[in-house]
């Protein structure tokens, strides 16, 4: 019986080292592809625009989740960036670097490349002053809208990919005040996340003993 309860408890400290190896693979001093070519959207898309509120709040300053994709195709500046492919439109890269601060009003996008080496669990924690939108790999991930001021975590999204290269794919909404960026992306190997899963199972397998 001793025996078994030591390599229980030492299963379980294997799984729970397993399940915090988050690594980093994007934050503030990463490069990647950027346009600042885009000026302020609102002048194309508005007024009255869902997603790209008229300049220095002149259309308010609107807290907004769960935004629809955006219609970006008014816009020739983008070029056909969703595909990975910069050829076209106002980019630079690969390898510029992305301000935190950029003209106030206007839209700016950015597009980082990373690699897996194996299937992961991402989580994108993004701030930004003031709205986002995302893509992972071209499909619309994630929208919202808030005003000034940007942290960790203001917005945060997240899937699992399986080993390769990868794209995301962003766009930073302003309307008014400063700007403002923060970005931290982490990545967990998909075997942690089934170990902690099975943690999990093993909880409730001693709980329903216990019980
Ligand atoms: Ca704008
Ligand atoms: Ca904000
Ligand atoms: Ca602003």
């Amino acid at each position: 019986m001793k025996k078994m309860k030591q390599f229980v408890s030492g299963s379980v400290l294997a799984l729970f080292a397993s399940a915090t190896s988050a690594t980093i693979i994007i934050d503030n001093d990463s490069t990647g592809w950027y346009n600042s070519g885009l000026g302020d959207l609102a002048l194309t898309y508005g007024p009255g625009s869902d997603f790209f509120p008229g300049a220095n709040v002149s259309e308010g300053d609107p807290v907004v989740t769960g935004l629809a994709e955006p219609d970006l195709s008014l816009t020739t500046n983008l070029g056909n960036w969703l595909n990975a492919d910069f050829s076209l439109g106002t980019w630079t890269g690969p390898n510029s670097s992305i301000p935190k601060n950029w003209t106030v009003n206007d839209e700016t996008a950015i597009v980082y490349e990373f690699t897996l080496t194996e299937s992961s669990s991402i989580t994108v924690d993004i701030g930004v002053d003031n709205g986002l939108f995302a893509w992972i790999n071209g499909d619309y991930t994630f929208g919202a809208m808030s005003s000034g001021g940007s942290f960790p975590g203001e917005y945060s999204f997240g899937t699992t990919l399986g080993a390769g290269t990868h794209y995301l794919q962003l766009l930073r909404e302003d309307h008014g005040g400063s700007t403002g960026y923060d970005i931290k992306v982490t990545a967990v190997p998909e075997p942690a996340t089934i170990a902690l899963f099975g943690l999990g199972l093993l909880g409730m397998g001693i709980a329903r003993r216990k019980a």
